[in-house]
């Protein structure tokens, strides 16, 4: 188990990453004490800032040598408590910011290396910048990092297209929990040269190793694309309506997302900027991309042709395909404002989780159904990555009605709503990760074989446990 840091290691560790490479003023430490969600409140004596890896390195190793816990952190935008101290005081915080070089960017290999510390949208830069792109893409891309991105395994809005962030990986160089780098910063395609170590650290919340960079997956830049809001009366017909998209544009439909009418219509009564181009009158609303490097590839033709089909069919209610970059903004702010809106709205129970795509309808109306018995105080406002099979199952509270009461009753919603989602053969994590939040779940609802293997990586390549201990496996004491 990690023991409180003595003086001489803190002493140490400071030295290790020299002036200016760590916090301990209760003002600075302020920051890394509590989770985005405000979920948590943790203490920590030490926030160190490594700029290199050989920093992270030898921190690991002191750390080690003397049994310390560890929370690596990131940009510090996650859903699951996964990146906060616990409460003990014991954890040192190692806070990846400074490390945020982009070391290469090859557009012949379409790849590129960069470190943990670099925001999303540095990524992004990064690629456009040798005119090639970095497809991940979510809400909290100027502030969440990549080693963030790669511990939760995140997704976000282009996975239809592109993959969760481990679909992106080339490449990692880790440092183990006793110093040692496991330096896998491979850009090839193809590498069958025994386990795929590196995929272990991914989805992994800092618990196996540190991930100090990454070489990471380019592809073309899109020359042509068309950004749609449909209007659709139901569920089934939004998937109705992506079955025909797919046949008619393969994988160029990089986005397909779908909102309730509410999430619209908070999103345009509390974010400033945003309004609906549409009719209100639809129950529910999609954000759809078609995307592609071909110039020539007259992707609004094509998506007009399809939805005016649809209309004819019955499946759209109303659309609008956007005429201008502009137009397509705003419907993308639309949509990403929906967590904001949510938050202003008051408080709400969130459940990020993921069915195969087909089970998504029966997901919403039995989800609702289960929102009605146990929280007649809340309101369903599910919304997401329909193309994904993954919904923000969330739920708000009603206005006038007592915060305190309705999370209280949001503690027998959440149980109720993974029973379902197993019952459809889904997951109670689909791209948030587990974090603090959900290690309870995770351990009572995982199969017992899995988990044990689980366990076993944790004791190999952690065996003192220092490595954010509390997050994604709780171990036996
Ligand atoms: C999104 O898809 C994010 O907008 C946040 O994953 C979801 O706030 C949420 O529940
Ligand atoms: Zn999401």
């Amino acid at each position: 188990m990690p023991r409180r840091p003595e003086p001489h290691t803190l002493a140490e560790l400071k030295e290790t990453v020299g002036a200016g490479g760590w916090l301990e003023e209760p003002e600075d430490l302020a920051p890394y004490l509590t989770d985005f969600r405000r979920l948590y409140r943790g203490a920590t004596p030490l926030v160190l800032l490594p700029r290199d890896t050989d920093q992270v390195a030898r921190s690991l190793s002191i750390c080690s040598r003397d049994g310390v816990a560890v929370v690596p952190c990131g940009g510090n935008t996650g859903y699951c408590g996964g990146a906060t101290p616990d409460e003990s005081g014991s954890q040192i915080v190692l806070s990846m910011r400074r490390m945020n070089r982009v070391r290469r960017v090859d557009a012949a290999d379409h790849s590129m290396i960069i470190e943990a510390g670099a925001t999303l949208a540095e990524a992004q830069t990064a690629a456009e910048s040798a005119d090639r792109l970095f497809p991940l893409s979510l809400g909290s891309e100027g502030t969440a990092q990549i080693g963030g991105n790669l511990s939760t395994n995140a997704g976000g809005t282009a996975v239809l297209r592109y993959g969760m962030m481990r679909d992106l990986v080339l490449g990692l160089e880790v440092v183990l929990a006793d110093g040692r780098v496991l330096k896998a910063l491979r850009n090839l395609r193809k590498d069958n040269t025994g386990y795929d170590v590196k995929s272990l650290f991914i989805g992994a919340e800092g618990t196996l190793g540190v991930i100090t960079a990454a070489c990471l997956k380019l592809f073309p830049r899109p020359a042509d694309t068309a950004t749609a809001l449909v209007g659709t009366a139901s569920p089934r017909a939004a998937l109705a309506l992506l079955g025909r998209l797919r046949t008619a544009a393969g994988d160029q439909i990089s986005t397909f997302e779908i909102m309730p009418r509410i999430a619209v219509e908070l999103t345009a009564r509390y974010v400033p900027g945003v309004a609906n181009p549409l009719d209100m009158g639809c129950e529910w609303y999609l954000l759809i991309e078609l995307t592609s490097p071909n110039a020539r590839a007259q992707l609004s033709a094509l998506l007009a042709q399809e939805l005016e089909q649809a209309a004819a069919d019955g499946l759209v209610a109303d659309a609008m395909i956007a005429a201008s970059i502009a137009q397509s903004q705003a419907m993308w702010k639309l949509r990403e404002s929906v967590p904001e809106a949510q938050r202003r709205y008051g408080a709400s129970l969130k459940h990020d989780v993921s069915v195969p795509v087909s089970a998504i309808p029966r997901l919403i109306e039995e989800g609702a159904a289960l929102v009605r018995r146990l929280v007649p105080d809340g309101e369903s406002i599910g919304y997401g990555h329909l193309g994904d099979g993954n919904l923000h199952f969330n739920v708000s509270q009603r206005p006038g009605t007592d915060a305190e009461a309705f999370l209280r009753r949001g503690r027998d919603l959440e149980p109720a709503v993974f029973d379902l989602v197993e019952s459809l053969g889904g997951s109670i994590s689909a791209e948030h990760g587990i974090g603090r939040l959900k290690a309870a779940e995770l351990a009572h609802r995982t199969d017992p074989v899995e988990l044990a293997v689980m366990h076993s990586l944790k004791r190999a390549l952690d065996p003192q446990g220092i490595l954010n201990p509390g997050k994604t496996l709780i171990l036996e004491a």
